[in-house]
């Protein structure tokens, strides 16, 4: 039998999550369990980025496998619904949020779920730890993702020791 060569990677979806309510740390790893992903960044601590005075987060970013764009929603909901997130103020604080940041070339102009997101260029606390599992990554429209990093104030990003795999 022919030894199998190995194929392309496979594509990936790139997800962002952040939770700043609660057991912050232990909300990132059940949605990385909860999530099934194959890559996982660093987590940062991060200074809030508009809405009300609020509590610092934890971001990170994780690779999972791609999938149409309603999938990837439907994945992002039910693991804010595990962490039993409730939607009150617009950019409140949260137990966890899981925004689908691109996947691909993929482009979703549903407005339910647009792909790519459309302020991931704007947000260090996205851009940052998505290098960490993708250091040449591109956002569609954007450009390098090294790139946006260079121009954006990271002034508020701390990269901690906590580790979401366990
Ligand atoms: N998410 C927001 C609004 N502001 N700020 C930080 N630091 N991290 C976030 O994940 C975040 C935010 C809306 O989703
Ligand atoms: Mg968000
Ligand atoms: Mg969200």
């Amino acid at each position: 039998m022919a030894t199998p060569r190995p194929g392309p990677e496979r594509p990936t979806a790139v997800l962002a999550l952040g939770s700043n309510l609660g057991d912050r740390l232990a909300r990132l790893r059940a949605a990385v369990r909860t999530l099934g992903a194959v890559a996982v960044s660093r987590v940062y601590e991060t200074a809030p980025v508009g809405g009300p005075t609020q509590d610092d987060y934890l971001n990170a970013v994780v690779l999972v496998p791609a999938a149409p764009a309603r999938a990837l929603l439907v994945a992002a909901l039910s693991a804010e619904q595990a962490a039993s997130r409730l939607r009150t103020v617009r950019w409140g604080p949260r137990t966890l949020d899981v925004d689908v940041i691109a996947c691909g070339r993929l482009l979703s102009d549903d407005p339910e779920i647009l792909i790519p997101h459309p302020r991931a260029h704007l947000r260090a606390f996205v851009c940052i730890p998505w290098l960490d599992v993708e250091p040449d990554a591109v956002l569609p429209g954007h450009g390098r993702v090294a790139d946006l990093v260079a121009a954006l104030d990271t002034a508020g990003i701390h990269q901690t020791s906590w580790s979401l795999r366990q």
